[in-house]
């Protein structure tokens, strides 16, 4: 009975996180120099080729970048890095929910 449930337990888990995103981090960046929408367009394209990455979410009115990430370890010294790269001057970054 003991060893039934230690199989199936695991396949009911991996058939939930199918249809659910669990194991991802959400991370809220200050970013400076946002002007235009062009601005926004080159952030998060270089953005969403971070490893991990899933979903970038820049607004322009409040100044913050949303990254959604389902690498293990979301690396923030890399984001920095390439808000900087992009351009633009990084803040404060906020992680917002961490599910690992
Ligand atoms: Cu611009």
């Amino acid at each position: 009975m003991w060893y039934f449930r230690k199989i199936r337990a695991p396949a009911a888990l991996i058939l939930a996180l199918g249809t659910v995103s669990v194991s991802a981090t959400t991370v809220e960046v200050d970013v400076e120099g946002l002007t235009c929408a062009f601005c926004v367009g080159s952030l998060q394209q270089q953005l969403r080729k971070l490893p991990g990455v899933e979903q970038v979410q820049v607004s322009l009115k409040t100044k913050k970048v949303r990254i959604v990430s389902s690498a293990e370890h979301l690396d923030t010294q890399l984001i920095k890095q390439t808000v900087v790269d992009a351009g633009f001057t990084p803040g404060a970054i906020k992680v917002l929910e961490d599910d690992h």
